[in-house]
């Protein structure tokens, strides 16, 4: 699309991967305050074409009102009644009913056809190189890159110590994962976006993709990366209490460097798969179960395991983690019957990491059971 970069306003945003804004950022450290109050242009052309777009719109809106302000400041000052003016009488001007009619047509057609280009790239989805599948849960982003095995969970990754304030804040606060989605640049990568609770919205400023994920939908959208780079974003639809603690991470590599990270994905999967059948010792399951339950429960159990009183069952002392472990299993492989915050996890997690995290939530927090489950027995206790 050709319409100019008109008058760019210089863009401040707590996203912005410009030059300019990293020097803004670095001024915000300094002191001055960070405010935003534009958008972002964005690495995409979708995210200049709809930066522009915004900024057309926005000077024919400062040129309306400036007119009509004027206008209308002018006349009150001009006619005022201590000068003793009489209200002109012209009603019924057929000329100054067409020129009322005519010009804000004029206007809106004007406004309307870029609109709709804009609008028309953006739900262009054709021929994308790639497809994605995002979908929501509460409070992570899974991605399935469609026609491999390769998928995962993107987890917040801003230690906890920061988020109470034990800790001083990290440059990305809440904006980092522990497994960014990575995608090769200039290719055509289109998004299915979906949800598996509640509605979420993936929505990336860079990339200009903003789009609800609706449980039982599957909507559209899609990318072309220019720069390889990180980009960041966040869940855009208040999904419940860690809304703001599921934040987005795309990773932009170059083509063959996606390919050898695809790879490497893909034999981790089978390395997963073999995994399933081996024997692991208490120490390695402890490990192991502890990185799954620092990631993956503690944001509802406490990384202490305390529970929240009255939301989040304790894990220390819990009836479940020091009772058989048919229960404990049925717990976290099928969810709770009751309550739904407490989900199935036997989708999310792999054999290898259940057995882990249930291994070390009956051997942590002073549960001490000193006993262990394998991999293999998840793996039967599912297809039970
Ligand atoms: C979104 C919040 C949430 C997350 C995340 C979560 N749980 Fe839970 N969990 C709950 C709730 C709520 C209950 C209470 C369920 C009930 O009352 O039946 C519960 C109960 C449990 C219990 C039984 C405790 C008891 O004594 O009643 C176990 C064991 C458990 N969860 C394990 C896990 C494991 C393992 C993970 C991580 C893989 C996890 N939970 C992640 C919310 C969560
Ligand atoms: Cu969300």
């Amino acid at each position: 699309m050709g319409f100019k970069r008109l008058f760019a306003f210089p863009t401040v945003s707590a996203f912005a991967s410009t030059a300019f804004a990293q020097e803004t950022a670095q001024k915000a450290e300094e002191g001055v305050a960070r405010w935003g109050v534009n958008m972002t242009q964005g690495v995409t052309e979708v995210s200049r074409t709809t930066y522009d777009l915004h900024m057309l719109i926005f000077w024919i809106c400062v040129a309306i009102g400036i007119v009509v302000f004027g206008v209308m400041f002018y006349s009150m000052w001009r006619h005022r009644k201590s000068r003793g003016y009489q209200a002109a009488q012209f009603h019924e001007s057929t000329l100054v009913e067409l020129a009322w009619t005519i010009v804000p047509t004029l206007i809106l057609i004007g406004m309307a056809i870029p609109a709709t280009k804009t609008l028309y790239d953006i739900y262009d989805t054709k021929e994308a190189d790639l497809d994605i599948m995002i979908t929501g849960y509460q409070w992570k982003w899974k991605y399935d890159y469609l026609g491999s095995d390769v998928s995962f969970f993107s987890n917040l990754s801003t230690p906890h110590s920061q988020i109470s304030n034990q800790q001083p804040k990290g440059d990305h606060y809440l904006l980092e994962v522990d497994e960014p989605l990575v995608v090769p640049v200039n290719k055509k990568i289109r998004f299915l976006i979906t949800a598996n609770d509640v509605i979420h919205a993936w929505w990336v400023p860079d990339l200009a993709v903003k789009k609800d994920a609706i449980p039982g939908f599957v909507n559209e959208s899609w990318t072309r990366i220019d720069e390889p780079g990180i980009y960041r974003g966040q869940c855009a639809e208040l999904c419940g209490k860690d809304h703001g603690f599921m934040p987005i991470v795309v990773k932009a590599v170059p083509e063959d460097e996606y390919h050898s990270w695809l790879n490497d994905r893909a034999e981790q999967a089978a390395l997963i798969k073999e995994l399933t059948n081996k024997t692991f010792t208490f120490d390695e399951l402890y490990e192991r179960g502890k990185k799954v339950y620092a990631s993956t429960c503690a944001a509802c159990h406490q990384p202490n395991g305390q529970g929240v009183p009255g939301t989040f069952p304790a894990i220390a002392g819990s009836k479940v983690a020091t009772g058989g472990m048919e229960g404990h299993m049925s717990m976290v492989v099928n969810g709770s019957p009751k309550n739904p915050a407490m989900q199935a996890f036997g989708a999310q997690l792999n054999e290898v990491d259940l057995a882990a995290v249930i291994t070390y939530q009956r051997n942590a927090f002073g549960n001490n059971m000193g006993d262990t489950v394998q991999p293999i027995d998840i793996l039967n206790f599912k297809n039970k």
